[in-house]
């Protein structure tokens, strides 16, 4: 009744009256005056006026259950979403929820996380009240070996959840960035549960700097955030809820076609590197060659000097522009 609440509210510029409220959710008066006290409570200003009804003044940088689906599509509005203000990781706390049996659109948010991960062990800084930190349990019916496709459905998902949020154009830097002016706004870790080559679950995490003024020291070349590069704030909610939307769409296609032939070629048309010299550092010796986009299955296709096309495998190597970064 929240989720219905907040976004009757949203949707109506004037005031909406006490009793449209009860006739529309057939509740009665006295448990909607309940629900308003709570938002009122959790930060949004709500103006009640006799004789007139509530009015949302002012929603503030939320995020609740009820904030991030009000803003959802109504088919993902079923999803489970659970927020925390404070957790060690959001990717650790979905699995833990997969292995007690959640279910596939469990989404777990935190305000802040005190051991954010990103791959191989590496970390991931998330301070509080400024980015986004989401983890979703999907329980995929294939292979493991497609498990990493989902990664590249996440990371289109994001670009194209930010762009519905707040209009910018944030690319792709494969297999799990997003970046925005050549720098990082977002890392994706997807891992996973196995039992006798099927899989239990999945987890995707998404990491992204919103409204970060400043960045340690070692990330500043490397990182930004929205609003560092827009020099305005973003609330946080509707950016999660359009990010959590669009990725929902890619992975059905994804799970429809088996592979990412469907994907392909908007993908490529988001990715930062496409036809442009990049190096691939192999652990078996880094090599130069060009970015031609990737193929069904989601490896990278670099051209190499020699003119043969090779395909490079997430999770093996690393991508680097010729001249840093990207
Ligand atoms: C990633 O790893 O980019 C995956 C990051 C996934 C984070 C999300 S947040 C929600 C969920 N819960 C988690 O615990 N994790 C996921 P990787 O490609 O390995 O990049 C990690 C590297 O990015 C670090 O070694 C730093 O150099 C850099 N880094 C750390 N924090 C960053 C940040 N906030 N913004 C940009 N770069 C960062």
């Amino acid at each position: 009744m929240k989720t219905e609440i907040l976004r009757l509210l949203k949707e109506c510029e004037d005031y909406l009256s006490g009793q449209e409220l009860c006739t529309q959710l057939g509740v009665s008066r006295t448990a909607v005056w309940k629900v308003i006290k709570q938002l009122q409570g959790e930060g949004y200003k709500i103006e009640a006026v006799r004789n007139r009804g509530y009015r949302l003044v002012e929603g503030g940088d939320v995020i609740t259950e009820a904030e991030i689906k009000s803003c959802m599509a109504r088919e993902n509005r079923g999803w489970r979403v659970v927020c925390y203000d404070e957790t060690d990781s959001t990717n650790t706390r979905a699995k833990y929820l997969a292995e007690g049996g959640a279910g596939e659109g469990t989404l777990v948010v935190a305000e802040t996380q005190n051991a954010g991960k990103g791959r191989r062990g590496r970390n991931w800084v998330s301070p509080p009240g400024t980015g986004i930190w989401m983890s979703l349990v999907l329980r995929p019916d294939i292979p493991p070996s497609k498990a990493s496709m989902v990664t590249l459905a996440a990371a289109l998902g994001v670009s194209e959840g930010v762009f519905q949020a707040t209009r910018l154009s944030a690319q792709i830097k494969w297999p799990n960035d997003i970046v925005l002016n050549g720098k990082k706004i977002c890392g994706i870790l997807t891992e996973m549960s196995t039992e006798l080559e099927t899989i239990q679950y999945v987890v995707v995490g998404i990491g992204i700097n919103v409204n970060m003024k400043e960045f340690p020291e070692e990330l500043s070349k490397t990182a930004t955030s929205l609003c560092l590069e827009t020099g305005k704030t973003y609330k946080r909610a509707p950016v999660i809820s359009a990010v959590a939307d669009s990725f929902w769409h890619y992975y059905q296609a994804f799970l429809e076609a088996g592979d990412l032939s469907s994907l392909k070629e908007e993908y490529e048309s988001r990715l930062v590197n496409i036809n442009r010299r990049v190096t691939v550092l192999d652990p078996a010796g880094a090599y130069p060659g060009v970015c031609r986009g990737i193929d069904r299955e989601g490896e990278l296709l670099v051209e190499r000097e020699d003119g043969q096309l090779h395909r490079v495998l997430s999770g093996e190597v690393s991508v680097r522009g010729i001249c840093g970064y990207v």
